[in-house]
């Protein structure tokens, strides 16, 4: 077995590792990413605010995904046939805090916000193993102090229980406020569903005074948000692990198996941490068995009917997938 696989079988993760992309082309597609993040606009694909899949919309963000090393290292793990299915943005911003301990066993059901939808069904002789592989790509160099993500070593050998406990509970949960500090950003954020990631807070303020101060807006938020139930991890105490955080320069990556617990510190310097993974997968696995249904809504609300999962390594095996090589989404996204 080769060196990378070794590693992400018995650690849970293999890097970090030197993708070779150039530094103009990672500050071309750090560019695009803030402008999506500055924004906050639609998503072109998703029809609303998402941090999923700019891979699909913009060349320079496919481009990293395509990278040969990357694609290498990939395939030294999943073997010869691989699909791209996922992409997110992680940006963490200045004085952020910590994203909390987590795994995720396989399916990528949504449960990050209450839902229960499987992502991915496995082919039948890959159930015992995880078929998930994510790269996660610095995008800035990211110091001890930037909040680093960061793994618990050997984990992905056992899996933690959650409960379903109120979102601002969950280990995802963000402070939805920090960059808000008029009633205004805070309905038009929230009109955007960009509060809370994957929420939908569209009509959070519909009918509300419009004498409102700031901190009855903040307080009108959290109220509707005890509606929303978000996954919590179970009997994970951080102390009895070995926790390998992971500085990184920009270009370097990280792979690891989801089911290996991970997450990532508080970011305590003045400076964004801006970062961006993509997740990988077997061609022979089936993605959003719904997709043809009256109901193609993934576990993280997004409409995924246009989406299309990118061929970046062999053949693709299964018939019902929907699969572009890169040239050819490369060709749609020249289309615009
Ligand atoms: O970047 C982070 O803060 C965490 C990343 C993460 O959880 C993931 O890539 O699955």
């Amino acid at each position: 077995m080769n060196k990378i696989a070794h590693a992400v079988l018995e650690n849970g993760f293999a890097g970090p590792l030197d993708s070779g992309i150039r530094p103009d082309i990672l500050a071309s597609a750090a560019a695009k990413i803030d402008r999506v993040l500055e924004t906050r606009g639609a998503h072109p694909m998703y029809r609303r605010f998402s941090v999923r899949d700019w891979h699909l919309i913009e060349p320079e963000i496919l481009d990293l995904f395509t990278e040969r090393r990357i694609v290498n290292a990939v395939s030294d793990v999943l073997g010869g046939d691989i699909l791209l299915w996922r992409s997110k943005i992680f940006a963490k911003a200045p004085g952020e805090e910590a994203l909390g301990w987590h795994q995720e066993w396989g399916p990528f059901n949504g449960e990050e916000i209450g839902n229960d939808k499987a992502a991915l069904y496995p082919a039948e002789h890959r159930r015992d193993a995880p078929w998930n592989l994510t790269m996660w790509l610095a995008l800035d160099d990211v110091t001890w102090d930037m909040g680093p993500i960061r793994f618990a070593r050997g984990t992905q050998k056992r899996r933690f229980p959650i409960a379903m406990e109120p979102i601002v509970q969950s280990e995802f949960y963000l402070d939805p406020f920090r960059d808000i500090s008029t009633l205004e950003q805070l309905v038009t954020r929230a009109q955007e569903s960009a509060l809370v990631l994957d929420i939908d807070t569209a009509d959070y303020f519909d009918g509300a005074p419009a004498s409102l101060t700031l901190e009855e807006g903040k307080a009108l938020v959290l109220d509707k948000l005890r509606a929303e139930r978000g996954a919590v991890t179970l009997d994970f105490d951080e102390s009895e692990h070995e926790v390998v955080s992971m500085p990184m320069k920009a270009g370097q990556f990280v792979l690891f198996t989801e089911r290996c617990m991970h997450g990532s510190s508080a970011n305590v310097t003045d400076r964004r941490r801006l970062a961006i993974n993509a997740r990988y997968t077997f061609a022979d696995t089936l993605i959003y068995p719904f997709r043809e249904s009256n109901e193609p809504f993934d576990g993280s609300n997004l409409d995924i009917s246009s989406h299309r999962c990118v061929l970046v390594k062999g053949r693709s095996l299964e018939p019902r997938n929907a699969v572009a090589t890169p040239d050819e989404v490369r060709a749609e996204q020249t289309l615009g």
